[in-house]
């Protein structure tokens, strides 16, 4: 009470012309985190307003971002902003602070120095200083003392738009590129796999007017948040080789010049075939690059994709395909890379691996937090296993998002983080900042969510995320208890409180923020979230009831959750039905599973053991080293797989189908294998896993329903019985029991 007093006095006294101090200690943070940060603990406050000085043109977006930021006047009482080129004496020893959107910002009772090098170092610079400006009640200002001085670790910061799945809607474009002009994020590459002028059939073809005009938009939109709008073409599919593709993509590039696009991409990714030629990929690269790029000045260096985009499926014998794009494209052009897999972290190691080959620093395409290969998931945890001292090893660093925008903002927000300032990258840190800049009114319930909404489930990537790191040994402590039986009330003291969190969480995160475009998006897992609270504090009661003797309770609990699960299963079969990992998984790597786990003991106690439905380990039963880690799903007494996007390669004898333990009867096989036909694949069903028979069906094609399947059948399974491989893609392969 008595330091307020004394605060506001001084206020008063000081606040009549010159500005005043205050010593309030706070510690004022910036996203992303300065290089250098000398602010003292003593802050002033002003009335007053400022005056440009120095460069006293500046770029309207810088002026809209100023006057957004303070005060602007010509008075002559106001204090000076002055704006001024850095210095090489500046810069003696810090040779960062010349690079594109470095600047120095120095704050002082007497006025503002910001020092540049570029229109992107001012924008940065006042950035930077709306995130450390206070506006007070009284219409005055408080600033910290002191001085920043900031410059970017990688050159090329941002996202790229190059999923599957529904592209971005352009709304959420927007909302996008807001996001990264505040976090100092200058890259958005433009790819959605499911824009058909990015890709085949329209690639050659001009957009129609209403998306041209709508594109324009988004150009211009960046242009406002000082990023670069890559516009990228994916010609592969069905590229030609010849002089007449080659101008058609030159005539679609000019006409997204026409609308304004300044830097261009061309990705080779995913794509078999003729469209796979490294020496006609460079010398269409090559020619694009003189005819095109070199002749205009205002257009930036070329980036490209490669079709071998990751050292897993890169071929690793010299004077490939790699060393040969590294040898004949031209110095200037971008080569993206993902890293040792198609997802995967990003290793010095890794990038040294593929900079060799490639003869320039590889532009690292990081996917993370994509989620189209695990639909029914959301990423949502720490962007870590990102290398701190891999910086220089690369030339630009985008990030490939989920399908849902707002929510991928936790990732993004800490890749603004690591490419800004690289050796002092904290994950976990980054990863609480972003939770409480997205979610400023409820923080805690959104880390809470965040935390159990990590990892993207067993998937053929084999990229895995921590989840409900906090609470996992408590689980473990709990589950091995109960196995044992022994009841751990500490355990189970920490698991209710947690459950009964997690049943609030949807609740206070719609009432702190109900319009919040974010929340909006996730809708679906929010309220999955609460089943999952609900579900977790009966799992325990029901648990405790078992294990104090109480059939009875234990029963009728074992009933509510079974209840409240089949409301789970309810919602995973009728939201987010996408075609490829439909519905809505959330706690999926330590919660989920030990709510199943305690149920299914308990039922194993109360009823026997037949009554639990258990497969093989839940992945697919093969011997086909490409899918043996696809996972298998269970819904009511339906065993599933997911739709993969890549073709698979069945070698002679390879087979793929379902393994189940409980005794109990296949009613059906329903399977989708385009590409095959029955000149190869046999459906065959087994007791014992060893001794084989086929299955009769009339079926012609790869696909259908079988329903007559020999009641002792415990294996099921599509072999290649010729003696050759055979390609196939797997939209589906369930049986339901
Ligand atoms: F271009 C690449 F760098 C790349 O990563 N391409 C795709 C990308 O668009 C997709 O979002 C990402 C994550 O699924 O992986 C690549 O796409 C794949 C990856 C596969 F392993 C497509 C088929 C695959 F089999």
């Amino acid at each position: 009470m008595k330091r307020k007093l004394l605060l506001s006095s001084i206020w008063v006294t000081c606040t009549l012309l010159l500005p005043a101090c205050t010593n309030e200690n706070k510690s004022f943070k910036v996203y992303p985190q300065p290089q250098v940060q000398q602010l003292e603990a003593t802050t002033f406050t002003t009335k007053l307003p400022f005056q440009l000085k120095g460069k006293q043109t500046v770029d309207a977006d810088v002026m809209r971002l100023l006057t957004e930021t303070l005060p602007i006047s010509t008075e002559d009482k106001a204090l000076p902003l002055t704006i001024a080129p850095i210095t090489s004496e500046q810069a003696k020893g810090t040779p960062e602070l010349l690079r594109s959107g470095a600047y120095q910002l120095h704050i002082s009772k007497k006025g503002i120095d910001i020092y540049t090098v570029d229109d992107r170092s001012l924008f940065y610079a006042l950035q930077t200083l709306k995130q450390l400006v206070e506006k007070n009640d009284n219409q005055s200002l408080t600033l910290p003392i002191g001085t920043i001085k900031d410059y970017p670790e990688v050159a090329y910061r941002g996202t790229v738009e190059g999923f599957y799945g529904t592209p971005w809607a352009h709304d959420d474009r927007l909302r996008q590129l807001q996001f990264y002009g505040n976090l100092k994020l200058n890259t958005y590459i433009y790819g959605p796999k499911d824009d058909p002028y990015h890709s085949s059939p329209h690639w050659r073809d001009a957009y129609p007017a209403a998306d041209a005009n709508r594109l324009k938009e988004l150009i211009e939109a960046a242009n406002r948040n000082k990023v670069d709008f890559v516009w990228a073409i994916h010609p592969g599919k069905d590229i030609q080789w010849n002089k007449s593709d080659s101008v058609a993509l030159l005539n679609k590039f000019d006409a997204m010049y026409q609308l304004g696009v300044r830097s261009f991409a061309v990705f080779f990714d995913d794509i078999s075939g003729i469209g796979t030629d490294p020496m006609k990929q460079a010398s269409l690269l090559n020619y694009i690059h003189t005819d095109f790029i070199a002749q205009k000045p205002d257009v930036k260096p070329l980036i490209m994709c490669p079709t071998e985009y990751n050292k897993s499926w890169s071929n690793p014998k010299p004077n490939t395909y790699l060393d040969i794009l590294g040898k004949e494209l031209h110095p200037s052009i971008h080569i993206m890379w993902t890293g040792n897999r198609v997802v995967d972290d990003i290793t010095l190691e890794g990038l040294a691996w593929v900079n060799k080959r490639i003869q320039r620093p590889a532009f690292v395409w990081w996917n993370f937090p994509v989620s189209d290969y695990v639909r029914d998931h959301l990423l949502m945890g720490a962007s870590y296993g990102l290398d701190t001292a891999a910086a220089h090893a690369m030339s630009g660093f985008v990030s490939n998002p989920m399908e849902r925008a707002e929510p991928s903002k936790v990732a993004i927000f800490s890749v603004a983080d690591y490419a800004w300032n690289t050796d002092q990258y904290n994950p976990d840190q980054s990863w609480k900042d972003a939770m409480t800049e997205l979610m400023p009114g409820a923080s805690d319930a959104f880390f809470r969510f965040c935390t159990h909404n990590s990892d993207p489930g067993p998937n053929g990537h084999l990229y895995r995320r921590v989840e409900s790191v906090a609470l996992k040994p408590t689980v473990t402590a709990f589950i091995d208890g109960y196995k044992t039986g022994t009841f751990n009330e500490n355990a189970a003291q920490v698991l209710l409180a947690e459950f009964k969190n997690i049943e609030q969480t949807e609740q206070i995160l719609l009432k702190s923020d109900p319009d919040n475009f974010l929340l909006l998006s996730i809708s679906d897992w929010l309220k999955q979230f609460t089943n999952l609270g609900k579900a977790g504090q009966v799992a325990i009661q029901m648990s405790k009831a078992q294990q104090s003797k109480q059939a009875d309770e234990a029963k009728k609990l074992h009933i509510t959750l079974k209840g409240i699960l089949q409301e789970m299963e309810h919602l995973d079969a009728t939201c987010n039905q996408n075609p490829y990992q439909p519905g809505v998984k959330t706690g999926s790597l330590v919660l989920m599973p030990m709510i199943q786990q305690l149920y299914a003991e308990t039922a194993v106690q109360l009823y026997g053991a037949d009554a639990v439905l258990s497969t093989q380990a839940n992945k697919l039963y093969t011997n086909i080293a490409q899918i043996a880690f696809q996972p298998v799903k269970q819904y009511n007494n339906k065993l599933s797989c997911v739709r993969l996007l890549e073709v698979i390669k069945v070698p002679a004898n390879g087979y793929l189908g379902h393994h189940w333990s409980k005794d109990i009867a296949a009613k059906s096989i329903e399977f989708n294998l385009p590409q095959a036909s029955w000149a190869w694949a046999v459906v065959e069903w087994s007791a014992d896993g060893e001794t084989w028979s086929e299955v009769a069906h009339q079926l012609t094609e790869v696909k259908g329903i079988i329903s007559s399947i020999d009641p002792t059948a415990r294996y099921i399974r599509i072999r290649n019985k010729s003696d050759k491989e055979q390609m196939c893609k797997l939209v589906s392969l369930a049986v339901t029991l």
